[in-house]
């Protein structure tokens, strides 16, 4: 099982360097690496299992944050409009394609590799189009598939590719974004609407 002593932080050698190319077919320890990265954020996002294990609630993870510098990744999120749930493992992915247009996340990116506090604010393609084998631990199967998403969940997917191209959230770092359009979360909105009814 992963714990947060096993994701490696800032200033490790094997965050800053493009992670290999997984070999078809995946052998039995790189399976296990990808059930272990999915495990990761499933316990990471039950709130008994994160409070007892002490992980922040993790949305995405890539191979190389736990020190396996391969191109690897798993994703586990709702999209900002709480609509879609994504839970997806995959090996060797490609941006094939993106919008012109950008976005990012209004309160700024974090990450499970980056302890401090971190001012700033991340361009990322508002769409993007992806090929890579996904890896369905359910069933063993590895199958190609091409994905388009947009939004959230194509942040957060720019954020894991990069983790495998040596590239981390701080090293791209804007002080001003406000000619492009925000993230507009749903749940946001509620608080909001919440916060409002309570005066
Ligand atoms: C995260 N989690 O997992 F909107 F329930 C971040 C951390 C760094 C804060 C743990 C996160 O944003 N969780 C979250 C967000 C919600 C609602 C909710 C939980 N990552 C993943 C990472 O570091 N992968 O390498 C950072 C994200 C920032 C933008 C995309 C990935
Ligand atoms: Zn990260």
């Amino acid at each position: 099982m992963l714990l947060m002593k096993d994701v490696i932080r800032e200033g490790h050698p094997t965050l800053a360097k493009r992670s290999d190319e997984v070999e078809l077919p995946l052998d039995d320890e790189t399976k296990q690496t990808l059930k272990d990265m999915m495990e990761f954020l499933e316990n990471s996002q039950d709130p008994v299992k994160s409070e007892e294990l002490e992980l922040r609630p993790g949305i995405g993870l890539a191979a190389p944050q736990i020190n396996v510098p391969k191109r690897m990744i798993a994703v586990m999120t709702m999209d900002e409009n709480d609509e879609k749930f994504y839970k997806l493992l995959l090996v060797n992915p490609i941006i094939v394609s993106h919008s012109e247009a950008k976005t990012y996340i209004p309160g700024g990116e974090g990450c499970l590799s980056v302890d401090r506090e971190v001012e700033g604010l991340v361009a990322r393609h508002k769409k993007i189009r992806i090929r890579a084998y996904q890896y369905l631990p359910a069933t063993d199967e590895l199958r190609k598939i091409e994905l388009r998403v947009s939004g959230y969940v194509a942040i957060v997917i720019q954020h894991e590719i990069d983790h495998i191209n040596g590239v981390l959230f701080v090293d791209k770092l804007s002080e001003n974004l406000d000619h492009l359009d925000p993230i507009v979360f749903k749940y946001e909105d509620e608080e909001l609407e919440e916060n409002a009814e309570q005066k």
